[in-house]
């Protein structure tokens, strides 16, 4: 559930409740039974609810009729997360890559997805859905659209590949960072790479793919890349669209995992991360290979450096940077 509020509050959603509902048995057409619904509909009527998030995936058919009973507009996790992805593309790529992930979560719902650009266009009555001839133009149209941006992100994906061929010459071995949303990647990418990326306490704050060269001693270099944090249960529609990001990932030599070790469940988020690391189909080998790095050390006060095989630094404070060198040099010599 917190997870979820962190998502809610990264979208400036103001949270007018919250409900743990037990379902002991999945009703196929609207995911909970009558008579907590009907107990929903009293609250939303009540409260004057406008939205109802339902922190699990919801098929198009249970969205349908549950906004359809509840008369206000209805989404799932998937579209949360699809929503911030949405909010923070910046780059080309990046929008083209979200509105891929938009257009395939909406293509097979009956109802118009929440998404960014309703917003936009200023639109008050997020109820009901067009009718159905309309639905099967839009239809039409979203396949349409989705076979150009594939053919888009295609060019993007055969000029990466050009990209990395240029490094292989260069001998470079790469390192990608990965790990949960928020976890540090892009400040600990700054202080091995000396440069300024935006590290911000958002969800999400990376969506573009950077790569850099680290400077491990005077003769050894390496190319790092930073990308796309994780979460849970990533929407399969993101994993869709975002290939030519992970792509990046495929071609790393090896994967460092950031991880916040401040969290309470951060033990569950490494095998989060290994479990979407194998959603994409990484070389298992390389996630075996995995090196786990334990950051922001300072809010707990712990010493940097490694225990008991485990990296501890602090990529803000600029501790335990050294002897995490020392294990990526130790992986390329
Ligand atoms: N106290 C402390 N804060 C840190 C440390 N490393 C990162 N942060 C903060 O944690 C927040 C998230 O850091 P990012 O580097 O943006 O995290 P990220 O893993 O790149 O996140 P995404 O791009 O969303 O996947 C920022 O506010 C950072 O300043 C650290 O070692 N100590
Ligand atoms: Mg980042």
């Amino acid at each position: 559930m917190s997870e979820m509020v962190n998502l809610c509050i990264n979208l400036d959603i103001n949270i007018l409740g919250k409900r743990t509902i037990n379902i002991k048995k999945i009703n196929a057409s609207t995911l909970i039974g009558k008579g907590t619904l009907t107990d929903l509909l009293e609250e939303v009527n009540f409260k004057k609810l406008t939205l109802l998030i339902c922190n699990c995936s919801l098929t198009p058919n249970q969205q349908r009729n549950l906004e359809n009973f509840l008369k206000i507009k209805v989404v799932d996790r998937s579209g949360i997360i699809i929503e911030i992805f949405a909010k923070r593309a910046l780059s080309n790529e990046g929008k083209m890559q979200v509105q891929l992930a938009e257009l395939i979560y909406r293509k097979s719902r009956l109802v118009r997805a929440w998404t960014h650009l309703e917003r936009q266009r200023g639109g008050t009555s997020f109820v009901g859905g067009p009718g159905e001839l309309q639905i099967e133009l839009d239809r039409r149209l979203i396949q349409e659209k989705i076979d150009k941006i594939k053919k888009r992100l295609k060019n993007v994906s055969n000029r990466r590949k050009i990209q990395r061929k240029s490094r292989y010459k260069n001998n470079f071995k790469i390192f990608a960072l990965v790990g949960y949303t928020n976890a540090g990647k892009t400040k600990l990418f700054n202080t091995l790479t000396k440069k300024n990326q935006k590290s911000e306490d958002k969800l999400f704050a990376t969506l573009d793919t950077k790569i850099s060269r680290v400077y491990l001693n005077d003769k050894l270099t390496i190319g790092l890349i930073d990308t796309v944090g994780f979460i849970n249960n990533i929407p399969t529609q993101l994993i869709e669209s975002f290939k030519a990001t992970f792509e990046e990932i495929h071609n790393a030599d090896f994967i460092i995992n950031v991880v916040d070790i401040n969290e309470k469940n951060f033990k569950e988020k490494i095998e989060n991360t290994k479990i979407t690391l194998n959603e994409i189909s990484l070389d298992i080998k390389k996630v075996e290979n995995m090196i786990t790095v334990y950051n922001k050390i300072d809010i707990q006060n712990k010493k940097p450096g490694i225990k008991n095989n485990r990296n501890y630094v602090s990529a803000l404070m600029g501790t335990g940077i050294t002897e995490l060198k020392n294990i990526l040099i130790s992986k390329v010599i």
